[in-house]
């Protein structure tokens, strides 16, 4: 009741009188703190992150010196040693004299996703470990005391804009670093601690949002201690500010929590901000679950963690799996986020940057049927998957199906053309069923390395 009539109050302060009709459908959203964009947003920069459909993560931070190795001992994920195998602030820490990416070289990077075709990358501004990328004036814990000193995040820009591929920060609400960062609320003073803890990420996001004024949103993660999902007023004042300050920022839903402590999405399944990024290393089920709602999905390589790790465990994806989750994503409406693991000096690992020429050479060929392009309502083939835009139908094949004929479930005449889009010198022939339906003769396709495309334009 309390946070209730403190929401009510501050939003009547904030929206003035002439505005009352709006009040009130904002302070009713804000009541439980539910979900807020409950229709996909439809602005230019929410049409371009739609678009774009595949992303490139990047996991750097001290962890990356680690290699996911401490005392002989293997992590399950990199990026969590400190807490996996409980180290304390002082032999943790010992890394910032480790940390020196010097061979980083934002230009490169940049090269290296265009040619891989994502059109946004997300970096690591702040893990859960609480060190930043950036030299921020709220904290010691940054890159400026690292051998390496100088900012990471800022030439990412130039590079990566000049591509047209847009910037965002991963920023974690955890942080095991900050003084008054709480897990657990166990006193009137943690609460203070807290609060306190909220006024610097607050500060923060300012300064990141200040001195990176090109920076295209922002990814949360780190939300599900209690004490930060117990209070929601905290994400949503998170929200607000960053909404405030720069109007058309894409955040996910991993900032904040409804009354209840949901996270992700609130009591009607709408997810919170303007994405549904809570698919890690896993996609809808069932996949056409959430057709109506923007959502992306995030990937490893490696099965032990997002950062850099000397050895790599388990299953390693191949480009054929990557480019097949990029499709069956884009199929059902959804984005594709490919995670790389830079090395401590800064650089793209050998297998990665292979693996970014192979998917960037199928892209080359076939990102017609990736960009723009979304569901159909039709049951998924056994051959692939199909996507569309506008007047096109794509049918991405992985397998070639053992029948030299497939019929489609499409009527011929109104399918003006059948092209193979990765190959210009092969002409597929057409027929029409008896019942008028549209049939391909593929006897003179081979199966591509990933995946065959055939465009039908109607
Ligand atoms: O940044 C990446 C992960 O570090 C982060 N989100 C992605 C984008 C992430 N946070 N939590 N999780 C992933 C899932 C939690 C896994 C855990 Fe564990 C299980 C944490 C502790 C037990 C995995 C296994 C990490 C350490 C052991």
């Amino acid at each position: 009741m309390k946070y209730l009539l403190h929401l009510i109050c501050t939003l009547l302060f904030i929206f003035p009188f002439g505005v009352y009709a709006q009040n009130i459908a904002e302070v009713e959203a804000a009541v439980g703190y539910n979900a807020t964009n409950i229709e996909p947003r439809n602005d230019p920069a929410m049409n371009k992150w739609r678009y774009n459909r595949f992303g490139q993560f990047f996991h750097i931070g001290l962890y990356t010196t680690f290699g996911a190795e401490y005392d002989g001992q293997q992590a399950k994920a990199g990026e969590w040693l400190k807490s996996e195998f409980k180290l304390s602030d002082e032999v943790y820490n010992k890394a910032l004299n480790e940390f020196n990416p010097f061979k980083f070289n934002a230009s490169d990077w940049a090269k290296i996703d265009k040619t891989m075709g994502t059109k946004y990358m997300i970096i690591t501004a702040k893990h859960h470990e609480g060190f930043c990328l950036w030299p921020s004036k709220f904290t010691d814990f940054t890159i400026k005391n690292t051998p390496y000193k100088k900012d990471m995040l800022g030439p990412l820009f130039e590079a990566y804009n000049s591509y047209g591929i847009d910037v965002f920060f991963y920023y974690s609400i955890l942080d095991w670093n900050h003084p008054d960062y709480r897990a657990i609320i166990s006193s009137p003073e943690d609460k203070v601690a807290m609060e306190r803890y909220i006024g610097f990420v607050i500060k923060q996001l300012d300064e990141l949002l200040t001195l990176y004024p090109q920076l295209t949103g922002l990814w949360f993660d780190g939300q599900w201690d209690t004490a930060y999902k117990s209070n929601p007023e905290w994400g949503w004042k998170i929200e607000e500010f960053l909404r405030k300050k720069k109007p058309n920022i894409i955040i996910n839903n991993r900032l904040r929590s409804d009354v209840n402590g949901k996270l992700d999405r609130d009591k009607s399944d709408k997810h919170y901000g303007d994405f549904d990024a809570s698919f890690e290393q896993k996609m809808p089920d069932p996949l056409t679950k959430y057709l109506n709602t923007d959502w992306e999905t995030s990937s490893t390589l490696m099965n032990n963690g997002w950062s850099y790790s000397k050895k790599w465990q388990g299953e390693i994806k191949t480009s054929k799996s990557i480019v097949e989750n990029l499709v069956k994503a884009t199929s059902a409406n959804g984005n594709f986020v490919l995670n790389f693991a830079p090395t401590p000096e800064g650089s793209i690992s050998e297998y990665e940057t292979k693996i970014s020429k192979e998917i960037g050479s199928w892209m080359s060929k076939n990102n017609k049927a990736i960009y723009g392009c979304g569901a159909i309502n039709l049951p998924k083939p056994s051959w692939g998957y199909y996507t569309q835009s506008k007047e096109k139908v794509y049918m991405i094949m992985f397998q070639k199906p053992s029948s030299k004929l497939i019929q489609l479930p499409f009527q011929s005449e109104k399918i003006k053309s059948v092209k193979l889009l990765n190959n210009d010198n092969i002409k597929l022939s057409r027929s029409k069923s008896k019942d008028g339906t549209l049939i391909i003769d593929l006897t003179e396709l081979n199966q591509d390395n990933i995946a065959n495309v055939i465009e039908l334009q109607f």
